[in-house]
């Protein structure tokens, strides 16, 4: 191959890759995190003090970051009764299709998450989708997430977690998505018509205005 024909050949290399879309990960930069109404009643421990929010959820840097544990980094909620737990809400801010979850879960069974129900919901917050993850252990002493491949839901921007403990003990240290952006829905023919209409009718306003104003 000549080096004219090979800059071609790298050009078209490069601009068709980066028409894909990358995976990233969804964290506190990208996606937003709160406590839902679904919660039961219970107490949340030590989990606010010193000023620390719900945002230590999601404020993991990588899906490989190990974390340790301790008030500054971990969510601890207890039930009152055996089958409460702790409903999350997920807002991405925009649609992407989940490719990998990933947990970090606390390390020994008196108070590690037992099941996490996940309820996925598009743009317009119909489902697209639901799973029933029981984790593993978290490993010790630096808790790394386990990783659960997702088949697919697409077109996800808002999450639903509601996280149990079969003692009640609900306590991790973070939750986090591997993503890509969405395509973009195509234009449905019924818009492009009704687009159509309204650029139609607006003609003919303009027309009778026209006309009316000559009238006068
Ligand atoms: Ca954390
Ligand atoms: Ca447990």
């Amino acid at each position: 191959m000549s080096y004219k024909l090979l800059i071609p050949a790298l050009m078209l290399t490069t601009s068709s890759m980066s028409a894909l879309a990358a995976p990233i990960y969804l964290n506190e930069s990208n996606i937003s995190v709160s406590v839902g109404q679904g919660t039961s009643a219970g107490s949340f421990n030590n989990t606010f003090s010193n000023g620390n929010t719900i945002q230590k959820v999601i404020d993991a840097p990588n899906a490989d970051a190990a974390e340790f544990h301790n008030q500054g980094t971990h969510i601890w909620f207890t039930a009152d009764a055996i089958g409460g737990g702790l409903e999350l809400l997920f807002d991405f801010g925009t649609e992407y299709d989940l490719n990998t979850l990933h947990f970090w879960n606390y390390t020994a069974e008196s108070y590690d998450v037992d099941n996490i129900s996940f309820s996925f919901f598009d743009s317009s917050n119909s489902a697209v989708g639901s799973l029933s993850v029981s984790p593993d252990l978290g490993s010790s002493p630096g808790i790394y997430a386990q990783d659960i491949a997702l088949s697919a839901p697409l077109n996800v921007q808002y999450v639903t977690a509601f996280l149990t403990g079969s003692n009640r003990q609900v306590d991790f240290q973070n939750i986090g998505f591997t993503a890509e952006l969405s395509d973009p829905k195509p234009v449905s023919e019924s818009s492009v018509f009704g687009l159509l209409g309204v650029a139609f009718a607006a003609m003919i306003a303009r027309r009778r205005r026209t006309r009316t104003s000559g009238t006068y």
